[in-house]
């Protein structure tokens, strides 16, 4: 998601000056209430009036990348970190005002909702900022590998990453993507040192404590919420991980995968190592237990379009009581890479004017792996529709991670039984329950070997913030997390000295915190959990499909439309009851999977 453009978090770029008064002055007396209501009402007119022009400029920068989108771009990104900054510090102003309750939580959101402020006391700190954020922006977007006298851009170098088994090929797409990011990492360094002055100024000892604090409660007890969580989930990551090693040195053998230590990077099935789906034929169970079908096929044999995809899943949404997406939205997003320009490939999920005019930028390919990014991306937009009658400061995610899971939450529900109602499959391809393990496996391939993927990132870059990490030891810190964590290590051996690896995924040179991606893992689960309850599902959580269920749709709406008024508990309650994020229902639903690899592995040195 366009994660600048949504209510406060579009603060997060912008900047205007016109409500602030440059240096705060003190005032003698303490401000009324009236007069923070005030303030309020005025920033929340005026953000609305940026957020429109701003939302503008960034589309078609995103949908047309040229030297002049770019300037607009840097332009508008400098007026909106100038208009946070200034909306924050002016929200100081209040501090010690007994506020009811609606207006504390405003004042609050300003203050710590942007992800990048620059240091309003530093003369062109903002306008540095914001042409450092746009040149990384568009050298990601624009990158592209050559190979044997060909141009691969990322797009199509990612679907490659999926279906090629060469290791060499592999070997060589991974190591020329990250040539990409070589020149980044100068530039990367200089933006956390504006980003931490911002963040000093607002307050807080760094960006790290910025992003941590936007969770309704303390910066450091969210980090221990995310180590709990983490914790919860990490057996059986241990367990995927040993299980996925063994079957990838019996495809490979010892010379490219040893049986023990790490696992190559390359050989995962994503140019990242963060979904390992598409290595589901090389590693599936041997005798029984076996899926039958293969998604990707399934839809290029039927002809699927991007836009049959994105039809399926407005279907899906409609199936819950959601009204059809706007004329608008077919007419305006962009759904495959157009040939004779630059676009930001990378998916997101836009509201232009906080309204109806909702719409997805995404270079679709026809396969698994895009069928479930549209409908994650669907999920943003029907988020977005849903609370668009907040004021302005409530139009996000009741936390960030909820905005990540709405669509996946949809997608846990594209199940065999679903695939045959909408005619994917025919019924008697349904697999019976032999081919459980095959179908939990496969899944967990995405969504379990995620997560120390999406745990890493962020706690790479608080490293980094806090300047535990320092430039020199960019790249070294992030192998030495990449291996601690994920337990993979890169192709060939020690990366070059100039390597800046972390650049080289979309997320890092686009300033998106991550964290996000990590709390939406484990919240889809439960709300799947939850859902499937409601509907009165009994069987086994995976087989579960919510389509066409009114009464979930209902509640689900109605979380939707509180968007981020309420602390997040609040919004987590009113849909599954309980207040914690928690890892039970992720477990729950790979229960019966974490028996097989257990004994799959039994012979097997776990561990790296
Ligand atoms: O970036 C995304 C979405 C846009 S918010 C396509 N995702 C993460 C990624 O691609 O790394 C979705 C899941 C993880
Ligand atoms: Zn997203």
């Amino acid at each position: 998601m366009k994660k600048l453009l949504t209510g406060v978090a579009l603060l997060a770029l912008t900047g205007c000056n016109q409500l602030t008064a440059p240096d705060n002055p003190p005032s003698e007396s303490l401000p009324t209430i009236a007069e923070a209501e005030k303030f309020i009402e005025d920033a929340e007119k005026k953000m609305e009036e940026m957020n429109e022009y701003g939302s503008r400029i960034f589309w078609v920068n995103a949908n047309f990348i040229t030297d002049d989108t770019d300037w607009l771009v840097s332009k508008v990104g400098a007026e909106f970190t100038k208009m946070g900054v200034n909306l924050a510090n002016e929200a100081k102003r209040y501090n010690d005002l007994d506020l009811p309750p609606e207006l504390a939580r405003k004042m609050k959101i300003l203050k710590m909702g942007m992800t990048l402020p620059a240091p309003s006391k530093v003369e062109g700190a903002a306008e540095e900022l914001s042409e450092i954020s746009t040149w990384l922006g568009s050298t990601y977007a624009k990158g592209s590998i050559e190979m044997d006298g060909k141009v691969y851009p990322r797009n199509d170098l990612e679907e490659m990453m999926g279906t090629v088994r060469d290791p060499e090929v592999l070997q060589e797409m991974w190591t020329k993507w990250r040539q990409v990011s070589v020149p980044m990492a100068p530039k990367y360094a200089r933006l956390v040192e504006i980003g931490n002055a911002g963040a000093n100024e607002l307050g807080f000892a760094d960006l790290s404590e910025l992003w941590l604090s936007g969770y309704d409660m303390k910066a450091s007890e969210m980090a221990a919420e995310v180590d709990r969580l983490w914790g919860q989930v990490k057996p059986l990551y241990d367990q995927l991980h040993c299980y996925v090693r063994n079957g990838l040195n019996e495809q490979y053998g010892d010379e490219v995968q040893a049986k023990t230590g790490p696992i190559r990077a390359d050989l995962l099935g994503n140019m990242w190592a963060q979904n390992w789906g598409n290595i589901y034929p090389l590693i599936a169970p041997k005798n029984s237990g076996q899926v039958g079908y293969d998604v990707t096929e399934l839809l290029k044999e039927k002809q699927y379009t991007a836009i049959k995809m994105a039809k399926t899943g407005e279907d899906f949404f409609s199936s819950l009581g959601m009204d059809p997406l706007p004329e608008t939205f077919w007419k305006r997003s962009l759904f495959t890479k157009p040939k004779d320009r630059d676009v930001v490939c990378h998916a997101s999920a836009w509201n232009i004017d906080g309204k109806d005019d909702i719409r997805i930028k995404m270079c679709t390919k026809v396969n698994a792996d895009d069928f479930q990014t549209m409908h994650h991306e669907l999920g943003h937009n029907y988020y977005q529709r849903a609370y668009k009658d907040q004021p302005v400061l409530f139009r996000s995610g009741a936390n960030d991670g909820f905005h990540e899971a709405i669509g996946d939450f949809i997608a846990l529900s594209i199940t065999p039984d679903y695939l045959a109602k909408i005619g994917l499959i025919t019924e008697d391809m349904i697999p019976d329950a032999d081919a459980d393990t095959g179908l939990l496996l496969n899944k967990a391939l995405d969504k379990i070997a995620f997560l120390p993927f999406a745990y890493m990132m962020d706690k790479w870059r608080w490293q980094v913030f806090s300047g535990e990490i320092t430039p020199e030891n960019y790249n070294q810190g992030w192998w030495d997390m990449r291996t601690k964590y994920q337990g993979i290590t890169p192709p060939g051996g020690e990366r070059p000295a100039d390597a800046f690896d972390p650049g080289a995924k979309y997320h890092i040179p686009g300033n998106t915190p991550y964290l996000r991606y990590f709390l939406s893992f484990v919240m889809q689960f439960q709300f799947h959990q939850a859902a499937c309850e409601m509907a009165g599902w009994e069987g086994a959580l995976h087989r579960c499909s919510i389509y066409g269920s009114d009464v979930v749709g209902e509640k689900f709406q109605k979380m939707m439309e509180m968007g981020q008024s309420k602390p997040w508990p609040d919004a987590l309650e009113a849909f599954t009851g309980t207040r914690q994020m928690d890892g039970s229902a992720i477990i729950a639903y790979f229960e019966p999977l974490m028996g097989y690899l257990e004994e799959q592995n039994k012979d097997n040195d776990c561990g790296w």
